[in-house]
C-alpha cells in the first residue's frame, strides 16, 4: 500500500487530514522541496534538505524535526513505496489557526506532507532538446525562497505551454532571470553565462552540480545577468532542474539557437552530470 508522509508519520493517502484553515491552503504560506531518486537512491538529498530549512528560516518558520529525522523519513517513504526512479515532494506549511494574515501567536506547529511519484528521466527531450518561450517575470522579489506561492510560475508555464513551449524562460525587463521551474544558461564563445544567485532566482541544486561540472570539463563560468537579445545570440542554451537535469534548448520563441540542435558544450555537461548520478541508469 502506498504511504505518504504526514508530519512524522507514514500513513495511507486517505488518512491525511489537513485543516481547511491550514495557512498553506489559505495563503500559500509555506515552502517545499523536490528530491530526485534514481533507482532507489536519493540524489543531493542533503542539499535539498538544507535548502528546505533555509527557506523555512527566511520566512520565520520552524520545522519541528531535525534534518536527520527528515532524512530518515524520506528514506522510509522511498523504501515503503518501493520507489525506483522518481521524485519525492515535500511541503511544509506554517500550520493552521483561524484565518489572519499575521503569524499565529503563539506559534502553531508546522504541517508537513510528503509523497513519492515514479517518473522516468525525460530521455527523449534530453536527446533532442526543447523549445522555450520568453515570458515577463512578474513574480515577487524573493524568488530565492522555495515558496508554495507559485502563481507567477504557474501563469508563466501555462503561457509557454499554450504556445508549444516546454518551459517559460522569464525576463525582468531585458534581463533573463530563470525558468518557471528551472534555471537558465547560455553559452557564447566557450563561456557559460547564468544569472547570479540573488533574490531574483532560486539557487538551484542542479545549478550547483552543473557549475561543478563546468569546472571539470574546463568551461569558464560568468555568473552575470544577460539580456533577451544576448539569449537569442547564444551559441547554446539550456535549462536545468531536479526533474529535467541538463535540458538543451534548441529554440527560443521563433529563434533557433546555434544550428537548432543541442550544442557540444551542453552535451559535455550532460555527460559530466550523468557521471555524478547514482549508478545503473537507463532503466
Ligand atoms: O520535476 C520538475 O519538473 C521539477 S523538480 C524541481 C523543479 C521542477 N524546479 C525547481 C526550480 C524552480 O522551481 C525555479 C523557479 N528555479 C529553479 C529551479 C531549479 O532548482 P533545482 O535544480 O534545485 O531543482
Amino acid at each position: 500500500m502506498e504511504k505518504v508522509l504526514w508530519n512524522d508519520q507514514l500513513v495511507g493517502r486517505d488518512d491525511v487530514h489537513i485543516s481547511i484553515e491550514d495557512r498553506g491552503y489559505q495563503f500559500g504560506d509555506g515552502i517545499y522541496e523536490v528530491v530526485k531518486v534514481y533507482n532507489g537512491d536519493v540524489f543531493t538529498a542533503t542539499e535539498h534538505i538544507d535548502r528546505l530549512y533555509a527557506s523555512a528560516d527566511k520566512i520565520g518558520m520552524a520545522i519541528p524535526y531535525t534534518k536527520d529525522v527528515l532524512h530518515h523519513l524520506i528514506h522510509q517513504l522511498i523504501e515503503v513505496n518501493e520507489l525506483g526512479t522518481g521524485i519525492v515532494y515535500l511541503q511544509v506549511t506554517r500550520g493552521y489557526s483561524p484565518r489572519n494574515h499575521a503569524f499565529p501567536t503563539p506559534a502553531v506547529e508546522a504541517v508537513i506532507t510528503g509523497y513519492t511519484r515514479e517518473s522516468a528521466r525525460p530521455m527523449q527531450e534530453l536527446q533532442t532538446g526543447v523549445p522555450v518561450c520568453l515570458v515577463e517575470d512578474v513574480r515577487w522579489l524573493r524568488c530565492d525562497i522555495k515558496s508554495l506561492n507559485l502563481l507567477g510560475n504557474v501563469m508563466a508555464k501555462q503561457y509557454a505551454v499554450e504556445r508549444g513551449g516546454f518551459e517559460a524562460v522569464q525576463h525582468r525587463g531585458e534581463v533573463i532571470t530563470e525558468g518557471s521551474s528551472s534555471n537558465a544558461y547560455g553559452i557564447k564563445n566557450g563561456t557559460l553565462y547564468t544569472h547570479p544567485v540573488n533574490n531574483l532566482i532560486l539557487n538551484g541544486i542542479t545549478r550547483q552540480v552543473i557549475l561543478d561540472c563546468c569546472e571539470e570539463i574546463g568551461l569558464p563560468v560568468v555568473e552575470e545577468a544577460f539580456t533577451k537579445q544576448q539569449a537569442f545570440d547564444m551559441d547554446e542554451f539550456f535549462i536545468s532542474s531536479t526533474g529535467i537535469e541538463v535540458m538543451p534548448v534548441t529554440r527560443i520563441d521563433e529563434t533557433p539557437i546555434g544550428d537548432g540542435t543541442p550544442g557540444k558544450w551542453t552535451r559535455k555537461l550532460q555527460q559530466a552530470f550523468e557521471a555524478k548520478l547514482p549508478q545503473q541508469l537507463h532503466v
